[in-house]
């Protein structure tokens, strides 16, 4: 058994997908939590190979990077499609992700209380392109892409959990994502993980804000 440990701040930000990988896939993980005052104390931050968290330890290796952490996690796991056709898809599906993250990101932490309005107003399009991308994967009936779950899904379903958090009615108009959202959430390593205190206890953004 690997022994991975995540460097972060409690939150689930950055890390929530990597830990619903790892808890849907058996694997266990330690947390090494940075409080807030020990970050700005700043030697963790000269160490950090970009200045940011989180980091990720397996044995002598430490990695920065959330999305070459969930990449490290799927190649050792078999979470990147079976060949570099689906693995190609995988990586275009998570560079979708990346930017609807960077998106919700800039709200939560820069403009939340005037921008969230238009944010939800903008919302429809950008869910649109997902909505039919799952479409052409199996009529939207198993993964965002690929014929296996791969470390995109948990990158996707983590943003969507949050978007539902902002705005509850967000995939209302989108009936495959809503199906989605609830057949990979109940896979039941996955459902017990979200159910748990370790999940639920973790704010989602350092901010507060959601
Ligand atoms: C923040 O942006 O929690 N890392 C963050 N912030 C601290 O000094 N491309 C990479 C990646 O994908 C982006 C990393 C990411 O891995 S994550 C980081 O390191 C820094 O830059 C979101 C999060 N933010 C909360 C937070 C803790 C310390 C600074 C921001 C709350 C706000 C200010 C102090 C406490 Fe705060």
């Amino acid at each position: 058994m690997p022994e991975y440990s995540i460097i972060y701040f409690d939150v689930r930000g950055r890390c929530e997908a990597m830990r619903m990988l790892m808890a849907d896939q058996g694997i266990k993980w330690k947390e090494e939590v940075v409080t807030f005052d020990t970050w700005m104390k700043g030697e963790l931050k000269c160490k950090a190979v970009f200045g940011q968290l989180p980091g990720f330890k397996d044995g002598d290796l430490t990695l920065y990077q959330s999305n070459a952490i969930l990449r490290y996690l799927a190649r050792n796991h078999e979470l990147y499609g079976k060949n570099p056709r689906e693995a190609t898809l995988i990586d275009m599906v998570n560079d979708g992700v990346e930017d609807l993250r960077l998106k919700y990101l800039r709200l939560i932490y820069q403009n939340y209380e005037n921008g969230k309005d238009d944010y939800i107003k903008a919302l429809p399009t950008e869910l649109g392109h997902f909505e039919r991308l799952l479409a052409s994967n199996n009529e939207g009936k198993s993964f965002i892409t690929a014929g296996e779950i791969s470390f995109a899904d948990y990158n996707f379903v983590d943003l969507l959990n949050n978007h539902l958090v902002l705005a509850p009615d967000c995939l209302s108009a989108f009936p495959l994502l809503s199906a989605y959202v609830k057949r990979i959430s109940s896979r039941p390593k996955l459902e017990a993980y979200l159910s748990s205190d370790a999940h639920k206890n973790r704010k989602i953004n350092g901010n507060g804000k959601q």
